[in-house]
């Protein structure tokens, strides 16, 4: 018996770090897209059914062109789809799943869609599922305890799988650290350890973005499309699981690569002029001919010369326009090269400009400059109407 494992698709999510609107809405249209993969990957794997471990929603209160979307895509799943509210979209009097257009859109769109709002079994024809949804966005009660009454196993099949569904972080791996809106908080805690282990075949948790084994029969799922950039190491985002599981025994788990987006991260420093040469290789390699398909952090260290910063500065044009994002720390500073120096400050007939010229690398280079952007580019111009100068 094999069903998919996934969670944190956090659909609506608003990538307000996106300024372009065309940019934005092709980021959060991935989050969509990702959801006909897993589709795709469910059909292949004649998955019986898909568990969403949590934060479906990026928000309790979605509005509706997002609850509509979203409905729609679970619809074309085809195989029933079984969701605990987390965190992000958590339940409880008011919320999001129980309101009447929620109910009336996944009625009409996605009526293999159930919401599991209550701590109680739900015996399926090949499986046990026992969801742990969260009723509030902070639970400072562990949401799987009532699963340690060894009477709510007891009253189940012993034949088919069991399947724990929960949303936060386990006692040693903080899952919340993860979760932009808690920043680090460890609420909404899962202590697997108090489980009883034995009667239960698998534990699919959400909340951690990355793919994550946290014990023998318990995995995080991690988001099926990348939704940031990493957070340190061991960061697996852009899967889902395929689990195949049989009373008894420990799960097989598969992981399927599912995202589209790339969001990577450079750190570059310049040397010397050469160096934007080197840059250029960096970002082809990382990027090849690709255009809005990559999100990029870009930390920029060093100092290059005034013709090689206008280069560089065409670069990030560039950047600017294929990235879906850029997110720039640009700390290079403009040192003329001798011979920029020697062209402004010397060869010239007019001494004024050299004056200038020296204020300006200085304005350009002090730390304690309010205006170094603004130096740069006058340093630029000024060398740029020298050149032409010296070309008439
Ligand atoms: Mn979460």
């Amino acid at each position: 018996m094999k069903f998919i494992h996934t969670a944190d698709w956090q659909i609506g999510k608003p990538f307000a770090g996106i300024g372009d609107q065309y940019k934005r809405s092709l980021v959060q249209k991935a989050r969509i897209d990702a959801i006909k993969r897993i589709a795709d990957v469910a059909r292949d794997q004649s998955a019986r059914f898909v568990l969403v471990a949590g934060d479906l929603f990026d928000s309790p209160s979605a509005d509706k062109t997002t609850v509509s979307e979203a409905c729609s895509a679970i619809g074309r799943i085809g195989a029933p789809v079984y969701v605990i509210p987390g965190n992000h979209d958590h339940g409880g009097p008011g919320s999001l799943w129980e309101q009447e257009f929620f109910q009336r859109e996944s009625g009409s769109l996605a009526p293999n869609l159930t919401v599991l709002l209550d701590t109680a079994p739900l015996e399926l024809d090949d499986a046990v599922l026992f969801p742990c949804p969260l009723l509030r966005r902070l639970e400072s009660s562990d949401r799987t305890e009532w699963l340690r009454d060894p009477g709510v196993l007891r009253g189940v099949s012993s034949s088919k799988p069991r399947i724990v569904l929960a949303h936060g972080s386990t006692q040693d791996f903080s899952g919340a650290e993860d979760d932009e809106e808690l920043g680090g908080m460890a609420p909404n805690r899962v202590d697997i350890t108090r489980l009883p282990m034995e009667e239960i075949d698998y534990v699919a948790l959400g909340d951690w973005h990355g793919a994550k084994q946290v014990g023998p029969k318990a995995w995080y799922s991690g988001t099926p499309e990348n939704d940031r950039f990493a957070k340190g190491e061991d960061q697996k985002p852009g899967h889902i699981l395929v689990v195949e599981s049989r009373r008894g025994e420990s799960p097989h788990v598969e992981m399927k690569a599912t995202g589209r987006l790339r969001w990577s991260e450079i750190s570059f420093e310049f040397a010397d002029d050469s160096g934007v040469n080197r840059f250029e290789s960096r970002i082809a390699e990382e990027l090849g001919q690709r255009a809005n398909e990559d999100l990029l952090r870009l930390s920029l260290s060093g100092s290059l010369g005034i013709e090689a910063s206008n280069r560089m500065e065409e670069i990030i044009d560039s950047l600017k326009a294929r990235l879906l994002r850029l997110k720039l720390d640009d700390r290079t500073t403009i040192a003329p090269t001798d011979e920029e120096l020697e062209a402004l400050t010397r060869q010239t007939s007019d001494p004024l400009i050299a004056t200038v010229a020296q204020h300006l690398v200085r304005m350009t280079n002090s730390a304690g400059s309010d205006q170094p952007e603004t130096a740069a580019l006058a340093l630029r111009e000024l060398h740029a109407a020298y050149r032409q100068e010296g070309r008439s």
